[in-house]
């Protein structure tokens, strides 16, 4: 059992503890430019932003503090002041847009505001009463960075207590109605202390990088938490594509990556698999120094974890999280790994697979049959008013809104989201096994299967499909993949009809939006 301190700062911890535990002088952030900011320098500069943060800002104990900026040092530096100055931070996107900044700033009663200035424009369109905006990156004389210069280089973090709040993530899900996910200070030294410390196991000399942004748990746990609790450093910035992605594990060294697992099939269709071949005929990136791959965000079929390992060497940590548990809680690495299962649950957590009733009380169910994923442990969903809160926790469990089989090994295996069940001539369908089976087709780039409705069958089969490039859409193609699943799948679970796109719609932090494609329908 996990057990803090009455009185613990996760940002005192996070900063000053492992600055005193590993060393001032050992490296904490760096920047894809060469930047590079050890714990003493982080220390300093995260001191000077809490300075600002009270005596500039005004900002006192429990306010509620917006973070908006594409991943930065900076932006990281922002974060850990908000913790030792006793604030709460209401971290988002920065893709977010005017009208959802506006909605998240009155449901978290935002009253302080620090925002990169390349960010600002939506920000200050979302027009927020009384909202005290600082931002960072710019040159103005009300910069953060410039503000800061003036400060003592230390402070005293707020001696905040255990289960004082710390944060609040919003997730909208994959359907679009934001619900705000507090989190208390000992919940984030939990999510280090269980899943980072059992599963993952850095050691000081990690150097962490990834593509979720620090407004979505996934990437603030990978890319902040996790390094600074072990003493290690995380490479800081923005990767656009796969190939840039590559290049900077080439060029820093990166040791550990977090990203999802659409990231992990474009960074193979550009370094070549054994069954696709190379991009180029041979290797371009030399990744070697990789030695953990985490995969969270989205389900990771079996054909991507098997493609990776074939071609790294590396057995990829897959894992399930929400932004309501902070991280994740089902993962398993190394030998423990088993491609096309999530995993156990974390060290510190509970899972089991549960039937609810009419009147919410919970049911287990027996293994090897489809149920809802329930989880329990350190961590738990706490909305911030919301009644949805009754749905989400159940009998002291936190159901996820997943499906999952536990295996009579106790692996965990995705079915899909419990929502997204489709119910075609009294057969239920899951589409991530529709998915899992496209994927295998050469041919096929990313897939997503939905249900659209229908007047004979309940609903039909239908799959989105984003070709490889130089694959062609049409009859053709939509013919052999018919023939492709019918070989790999019961012929029930079949796509009756396929759509082609450029692209699949997913949230910013890279979930498919499958609502979005039931509603389109085929063209
Ligand atoms: O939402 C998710 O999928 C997730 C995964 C890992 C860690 C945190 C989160 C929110």
């Amino acid at each position: 059992e996990l057990r803090y301190p009455d009185r613990v700062n996760c940002g005192a911890e996070l900063v000053d503890g492992s600055a005193e535990r590993y060393g001032a002088e050992r490296p904490a952030f760096r920047g894809d430019d060469g930047e590079c900011w050890n714990y003493g320098e982080l220390r300093a500069r995260v001191d000077r932003i809490a300075h600002v943060l009270t005596s500039v800002m005004g900002v006192v104990p429990g306010n509620r503090v917006l973070l908006r900026g594409p991943n930065s040092l900076h932006l990281a530096a922002c974060w850990l002041a908000v913790m030792k100055a006793g604030a709460v931070a209401v971290t988002v996107l920065a893709a977010q847009r005017a009208h959802e900044l506006r909605t998240v700033c009155a449901m978290g009663e935002v009253s302080h505001a620090l925002c990169d200035a390349a960010s600002l424009d939506e920000l200050t369109k979302a027009d927020v009463p009384g909202l005290r905006v600082t931002a960072f990156g710019g040159d103005g004389p009300e910069d953060l960075l410039a503000l800061c210069e003036s400060q003592p280089d230390r402070y005293e973090a707020v001696a905040t207590a255990a289960d004082d709040v710390a944060m609040i993530a919003f997730t909208s899900g994959t359907t679009g109605k934001p619900k705000g996910c507090v989190h208390f200070h000992r919940d984030v030294l939990a999510v280090a202390d269980t899943f980072s410390a059992h599963v993952l196991r850095p050691t000081p000399d990690d150097l962490f990088a990834g593509s979720p942004p620090l407004g979505f748990t996934f990437g603030l746990g990978g890319l902040v938490i996790f390094p600074l609790r072990a003493g290690a450093s995380a490479l800081l910035g923005q990767w656009s594509g796969p190939e840039q992605m590559l290049s900077a594990v080439e060029r820093h060294r990166v040791t550990v990556l977090f990203t999802a697992p659409t990231a992990y099939r474009g960074m193979l269709s550009k370094i070549g698999t054994a069954s696709t071949g190379a991009a180029n005929g041979e290797r371009t990136y030399d990744i070697s120094s990789l030695r953990r791959c985490v995969s969270a965000g989205e389900n990771l079929p079996a054909a991507t974890y098997e493609a990776w390992q074939e071609t790294t060497g590396l057995r990829m940590i897959n894992g399930i999280g929400a932004t309501e548990m902070l991280h994740i809680f089902v993962s398993a690495a190394d030998e423990a790994a088993r491609a096309g299962t999530t995993g156990v649950a974390v060290p510190g957590f509970e899972a089991r697979v549960v039937r609810r009733d009419q009147e919410g009380h919970l049911t287990p169910v027996p293994d090897g049959e489809p149920g809802l994923l329930a989880v329990r442990g350190p961590v738990g969903c706490r909305y911030l008013a919301d009644p949805r809160q009754r749905e989400y926790v159940c009998e002291g469990w936190n159901l996820t809104g997943d499906t999952y089989i536990r295996g009579a090994d106790g692996y965990f295996r995705y079915v899909a989201r419990a929502d997204d069940m489709i119910v075609s001539a009294g057969y239920n369908i899951a589409g991530p096994e529709v998915e899992e089976a496209l994927l295998r087709h050469p041919d096929v780039a990313e897939a997503a299967v939905v249900g659209r409705p229908d007047e004979r069958r309940g609903q039909v089969v239908v799959a989105h499909v984003v070709l490889r490039e130089g694959t062609e859409a049409g009859a053709g193609t939509a013919e052999a993949l018919r023939e492709f699943t019918t070989a790999e799948l019961t012929p029930y679970k079949c796509p009756r009809e396929f759509v082609f796109a450029d692209s699949l719609p997913r949230t910013p932090t890279g979930k498919l939006q499958r609502y979005l494609l039931r509603e389109a329908g085929p063209e």
